[in-house]
């Protein structure tokens, strides 16, 4: 007898705010087109594809802010909406799955689903720490602090989205394949004590040990976890289509087995995959990975 499974809430975010590279916004465009809704159909799953969230456009005569914080306010209120969405799908029972956009939507996605959980863990795959503030940031790209902002670290507006802070603990969350961390990061995780796994770690143990180690890491102390996926974890060979690339990454292969290992496990209760930008890509390869990984994590098989 199949177990009931539970119905996934898609939510698309073309945000495209959190950092300067355009085209990030056609993100979940190019993951509907890469057929995520059909893949997760044929695996048996009721889909239920809520559109997308309205992502505002900077008014050129705002006052520019000395926060170090890019279109603050445009990122700020498009969270909020996401937060709501995102809190609204947990509420029916569904599993959210979030598309982006730039990893700044990670802030709504977690405001949405934390205050659901007495203890929420977070996995991040991604190059980056995603753990600067307006202070550290080199860019003050809001795609590059969704992480420190979820920690309650950071700009009050954007810390109190959602309603409260913070939205995780440092020790429930685990970074996997991390080979770019600016100096502020680097001090924030050793400060914090928070688990990361660069490429370093990956190269030497393997995906499956890290995978073994990062989910006894991560569910401790949990209730659910959190996947947060920015594709340009990935090598830039096998995802070429992300604004912020980075040399030395994941192989499809190696960050699909790291999906299967979280189906078998069946401990992720919600999930998103950002920074697809198609005008970057090679085709539309990077979607298709993403779509490809998102079949792993519901349990696709081969055979
Ligand atoms: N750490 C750099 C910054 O803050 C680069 C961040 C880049 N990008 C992302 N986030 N895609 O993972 O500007
Ligand atoms: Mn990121
Ligand atoms: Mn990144
Ligand atoms: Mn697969």
């Amino acid at each position: 007898v199949e177990q009931v499974k539970k119905k996934i809430s898609i939510i698309g975010v073309p945000m495209d705010l959190g950092q300067t590279r355009r085209g990030v916004d056609m993100g979940p465009s190019a993951m509907r087109y890469a057929g995520v809704v059909e893949r997760l159909e044929a695996l048996n799953f009721e889909v239920d594809d809520r559109g997308d969230v309205e992502i505002g456009r900077p008014n050129k005569l705002d006052v520019k802010n000395d926060k170090n914080l890019k279109d603050l306010n445009e990122v700020v209120k498009a969270n909020e909406i996401l937060a709501d969405a995102v809190s609204n799908a947990v509420e029916k029972g569904n599993f959210p799955l979030v598309l982006g956009g730039d990893h700044s939507i990670a802030i709504g996605t977690l405001a949405g689903v934390a205050n659901k959980y007495e203890n929420l863990g977070v996995i991040w795959f991604d190059a980056h720490g995603d753990l600067n503030t307006g202070d550290t940031s080199p860019s003050g790209n809001i795609h590059g602090m969704p992480l420190a902002v979820s920690l309650g670290i950071g700009d009050t507006s954007l810390t109190k989205i959602g309603g409260y802070a913070p939205k995780i603990k440092p020790e429930n969350i685990v970074i996997i394949g991390a080979r770019s961390l600016d100096d502020g990061e680097k001090e924030l995780i050793k400060e914090k004590g928070i688990k990361v796994f660069t490429m370093h770690e990956i190269d030497r143990l393997g995906m499956t040990n890290v995978m073994e180690e990062a989910i006894s890491h991560v569910s401790q102390k949990t209730d659910g976890i959190h996947l947060s996926l920015d594709l340009d974890a990935l090598d830039p060979i096998d995802a070429p289509g992300v604004g912020t690339p980075v040399i030395g990454g994941t192989t499809y292969r190696e960050t699909h087995l790291a999906m299967e290992i979280l189906a078998e496990r069946d401990l992720i209760t919600s999930a998103e995959f950002v920074e697809v930008n198609p005008i970057l890509d090679n085709k539309n390869s990077t979607a298709e990975a993403a779509v490809g990984l998102i079949g792993s994590l519901f349990g696709e098989k081969l055979l």
